[in-house]
């Protein structure tokens, strides 16, 4: 369906120029959202009456939650799992300096790879590892950071860290190539060096031009710095706020956490009742201007970046721009399940919509 010219924004605005887009998908799609049409119709049509592929993990109601994608994309094919991505915080390789500080290592390989982003949906993606977002990268604050980049795609890429550093560290095209940092050539590495400061939830992700290109097609991840004196224990999740434009539009016909719509509706996230619940929030969205998150019948406490120990709100809803990030803490009361979603509801549908389900 990748080579279906749907432009949601045209669907959405309505009017003469879309009715020829709505009419196409009503062939397609009798009774669906226009977010349907994009799953591809041989499911479709088992969707009639009966709401698509989401019935089955809410079984009794019959009463569909979302309109969403039918079918399932193959996670294995793709190489990464939301379900593993969430819980999943690359510490990379440790060794002790000389001079006693420790000094920690990773290796991130920048990839062309097709990404199944939405059942039959195949996006020629650009990754970190292979994956989309990138590995969730983790460290102390006061530690000396050795990120080996290797450049396995066919364009230049770089890493840009959010984070203290020199210049030439900055992973920057037309900036540290003086130093040999700057931007890295098909087939050619660079080792980024820098301290791990501030404490926090930062990001990284490829900063040469195009850039909204290069962040769009895949090549960004988060990068959280903990504070030296720890946080306080909890089931910490990460959820990279993020979306793809499919039609090379310049605008997104899929939203979600972690990279697939709706995958934590069919997998709900699963969490103990009472236990604090730590999730990292960043928002790597492109082309639009804010993304959102919300929780149901909640509240949690809010660290903008995650940089202070003291929460800055007390709310069930935050708004970011891109490159925005934050730490939410909560703990859930009460069993069962509960919806978390964009609060940019038109998000939702399209994808950025998921549940916790609490148990005992
Ligand atoms: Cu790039």
């Amino acid at each position: 369906m990748a080579d279906r010219k749907l432009t949601r924004r045209g669907l959405i605005a309505g009017g003469a120029a879309a009715a020829p887009a709505i009419a196409a998908l009503h062939e397609v799609v009798p009774h669906g959202g226009l977010h349907r049409a994009l799953g591809g119709h041989q499911e479709a049509s088992a969707s009639e009456g009966g709401h698509g592929g989401m019935n089955h993990a809410n079984p009794g109601e019959g009463i569909a939650i979302h309109d969403g994608f039918s079918g399932a994309v193959d996670l294995r094919a793709n190489g990464f799992d939301p379900s593993e991505v969430v819980r999943d915080f690359d510490y990379g390789k440790t060794k002790r300096l000389p001079n006693g500080r420790l000094l920690r290592e990773w290796t991130l390989v920048a990839r062309d790879k097709e990404i199944e982003v939405a059942p039959g949906v195949r996006y020629p993606a650009w990754t970190y590892n292979g994956r989309i977002p990138g590995p969730t990268l983790r460290c102390t604050e006061g530690e000396r950071l050795r990120i080996r980049f290797v450049n396995g795609s066919e364009h230049s890429h770089t890493i840009h860290f959010h984070g203290i550093h020199p210049d030439f560290m900055d992973g920057v095209a037309g900036v540290g190539e003086r130093l040999g940092g700057g931007q890295v050539q098909p087939g050619g590495e660079f080792t980024y060096e820098f301290e791990a400061e501030p404490f926090g939830l930062h990001l990284y992700h490829c900063h040469v031009l195009p850039l909204a290109e290069h962040i769009a097609k895949g090549l960004y991840g988060a990068f959280i710095v903990d504070p030296k004196q720890g946080r306080p224990d909890a089931d910490e999740l990460i959820m990279v706020m993020n979306g793809f434009d499919t039609n090379f539009d310049q605008a997104n016909e899929i939203y979600a956490v972690n990279s697939i719509p709706f995958h934590y509706v069919e997998h709900p996230i699963r969490v103990k009742r009472d236990q604090l619940v730590r999730i990292y929030v960043a928002n790597l969205l492109e082309f639009d201007q804010i993304n959102s998150f919300h929780i149901h019948a909640n509240f949690f406490d809010y660290y903008p970046t995650g940089t202070r120990l003291e929460p800055l709100e007390y709310t069930d809803t935050i708004v970011q721009g891109q490159g925005q990030r934050g730490v939410v803490e909560l703990r859930f009361p009460y069993e069962g399940k509960y919806m978390f979603h964009a609060h940019k509801t038109e998000f939702a549908e399209l994808g950025w919509l998921g549940f916790f389900e609490v148990v005992g």
